[in-house]
This record gives structure tokens, sequence and C-alpha cells, in this order.
């Protein structure tokens, strides 16, 4: 469904919950990473696309005049209270600390919308890996700005909204999902330089392909503490090279220096100096549209993430074995698992033509070798964050 038509739907369901029609209706898409993993906290290279799958808010004045911002969420779940007269700190319930987080950071910036009714309806699925958190900061950022009409710098918004995540949900992330959150294009994908900052839009012109993703449906526990280990192990190889990140690390110094360090760190250093050569060499196959190469690269990053990286899993190597079983014959150029891995989504990169052929098979193979049902859908690359209604507008 398009942003818009789910804001139209999104507006029916403000209104049956707060019996009035709202005043503003903000969008943030999730985002799918076609190759670039692990890179982001290394000072890297990624290659992410922004989906057709948004976290929406419709938002009013608060009817009561309090200070306090109420966030309802369609699931039902238990909605949340961020009194913002006060300063804003974690609580419950959980899910409520991206929004607070964020919150936190606008009024640290004088962005203050005062109370507020809100409706949040999200269509990234959650703990697939597909951003749902990111996508709901950066929505909860956009709904601030299209009240107050502060508009922040593109990329101060998106470091506020990674702060959050840190601070408030104790997920010390890099910088990619709320960059592409913010700055996704329609038709594009985003080459982000992790260091820099600097980013540039890789037109995917070819109506002969799609981004074709399929959600294992499984998220394994242990995937925050990985997470946290897998930084940590990548500043100890830069401390070892002696580099201030992996970006400034090459192949040749890490095989010089494999004896001074053990196995896994070792491992997963060359994960991320192949990654970020990877990537480099993918935006320029894309530019090209040399689709077979952007294939091999698919697959040649999903082998590094699951053989030195270690943070893929059983579910995922199948979509990818399934991928490559169906061949280009079948029309599938590459596959590999994206974000951060231990469950979540793998991304294909597909000929449109096989789509419809390609789903089936995927979908029949998951089932009868892992018991369970995947969920997969196209994307087009789809735009970042925006206001589909604000002031003055109904
Ligand atoms: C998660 C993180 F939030 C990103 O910053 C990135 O590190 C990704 O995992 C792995 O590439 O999505």
């Amino acid at each position: 469904m398009s942003y818009l038509d789910l804001a139209v739907q999104v507006a029916q369901e403000f209104a049956q919950a707060y019996g009035r029609s709202p005043r503003w209706i903000v969008a943030a898409p999730g985002r799918v990473n076609v190759i670039g993993e692990h890179t982001d906290y290394n000072d890297g290279f990624v290659l992410p696309m922004a989906i057709e799958r948004y976290a929406i808010m419709a938002a009013d004045k608060a009817a009561n005049g309090r200070d306090v911002i109420q966030i309802r969420d369609v699931s039902g779940v238990e909605p949340v209270l961020i009194d913002v007269s006060a300063p804003v700190k974690p609580g419950m319930p959980k899910w409520g600390n991206y929004p607070r987080g964020v919150i936190a950071g606008c009024l640290a910036r004088g962005i203050n919308p005062g109370g507020l009714d809100v409706l949040l309806h999200s269509t990234v699925p959650l703990g697939g890996g597909l951003s749902s958190s990111a996508a709901l900061e950066v929505c909860t950022a956009t709904l601030l700005e299209a009240i107050t009409g502060k508009k922040m710098d593109p990329v101060d918004k998106a470091l506020l909204c990674q702060k959050a995540e840190h601070e408030f949900a104790g997920v010390p992330c890099g910088i990619m999902d709320q960059f592409i959150s913010v700055m996704g294009r329609e038709n594009h994908l985003l080459l982000l330089d992790c260091r820099s900052r600097k980013t540039e839009l890789v037109a995917v012109n070819d109506p002969a392909v799609q981004l074709l993703i399929a959600n294992t449906n499984v998220k394994h526990e242990l995937a925050n503490g990985e997470y946290a280990s897998r930084r940590a192990q990548c500043e100890a190889a830069s401390t070892i090279l002696g580099v201030d990140s992996l970006r400034d690390a090459t192949a040749g110094a890490l095989e010089n220096a494999r004896s001074k360090m053990d196995d896994v760190v070792f491992r997963r250093a060359r994960h991320v100096i192949g990654e970020i050569e990877r990537t480099l060499h993918a935006a320029d196959g894309i530019r090209a549209s040399n689709w077979p190469t952007v294939g091999q690269l698919m697959y040649a990053s999903h082998y590094s993430l699951r053989d030195d990286y270690e943070v893929s899993c059983k579910e995922l190597d199948v979509l990818v074995e399934i991928a490559e079983s169906i061949g280009i014959q079948g029309g599938i150029y590459g596959c590999r698992m994206t974000g951060g891995g231990f469950g979540g989504c793998a991304v294909a990169l597909v000929k449109r033509d096989s789509v419809t052929e390609i789903k089936k098979r995927m979908a029949s193979d998951y089932k009868t070798k892992t018991g369970i049902e995947a969920t997969i859908f196209v994307s087009h690359p789809a735009g970042g964050a925006t206001v589909v209604r604000g002031a003055g507008a109904i």
C-alpha cells in the first residue's frame, strides 16, 4: 500500500480513536540494505534503499490541553504518555523509548510541540531487520518538525534519532538506518560514506530488475548482545592494526598482522574490509546495470557474514541456498541476508518478469526445509520521511 493510501486509512483510524480528524500526518519508511553490512560503525560504506513500508503518525493537539504527548498504536498495545513539561527519561512501556528519545532530543533543540494526541500505524514488520525502530524514530522527529515548523538539517535529524536509539533503547547502532529513513529517494539507492556522512544517490533505472525481500519470520534472541560484541571485536582489530577504524585497514595489512590477533577478531576484520570494497564495487555495478556482477557481490557478502562475521542463521542460509538453486536462469542474480542478522530478512536482486514464480518457489521450498511460512514481497526504492498532511492542509 502506498503511504498516501495508508495515510487515508490512518486518518480514519485516528478519527475512531480520538473522535476527530488529525491535523498532521507524517510517514517515515523502513529500509532494506542492498549491501554494506556491519560496515557503518566501522566508518565504511553502506548501500541501502527505503522501502514501501512505513511508520505513519496522525496527530492533533491534545484534546485535554495538557502538556502530554499520548501515542496510541493501532495494534492496541499499551499507549505511551510523555510529559513534555518535564525532562523526558526512558520508561515503560518499552516501545515508547524510541519516540521518548527523539522527543527528548527535539526538546533539547527547542522543538516543543506541547501536548498531542497521536496515533501510530506501522507497516514495517517488527524484528524483521527492516528498521522498524528507525522508521518510528524518524517518524516522530518528522511529526515534531511538521507541528512546530522547525525543520532540522537532515544529517542532524538522523543523528538525533540514532542518539535516541543509543541512549533510550540501549542499542549501539550505526547511522545507516536513520540516514536512509530520512534521505531515501524514489528509484534510488543511497551510497552513504559513514565517515564523512556524504551521500550519493545511485539510480536504479532498469525496469527489468527488482529487489525482493524475504522475511524468515524468525528473530533469534542473541541479536543485541552479539551486535555489541561485534563492535568491540572490530575496535580490537583496529587497535592491533594501529588504525582509527577498519575503514583505514587493508587486506594486506590485516594478513600481515594475523599472528597478533585471535582468529575471531581476524575474521571479523576480514569481513568488514572485504565488505567495504564489495559495497563500492556494487555501486559501480548498479550504475552500469551490470546485474550479474552485483548479484555475485551479494552472494559473497552473505558468505562473509555467515562464515567470518557469524551473524547469519540457519533460516537465512536456507533462503540464500534456495536463491542459488533457482539461479540466474530462474531469475535471481544474487541474494544475501540484510540488516543486523540472526533472523529477519534476506534481499534478492531478481528479474521482474520472474517475480511471481520466484515468490512461489521460495515460499514453498522454505516451508519444506524449515516448517516456517516466509513473507515475501517486492519493493521499489521509496522516498524518505515526508509530511503527508500539515497544519492548514485540511
Ligand atoms: C543494524 C544497525 F542498526 C545498523 O546501524 C547496521 O549496523 C546494521 O545493523 C548492520 O549493517 O540495522
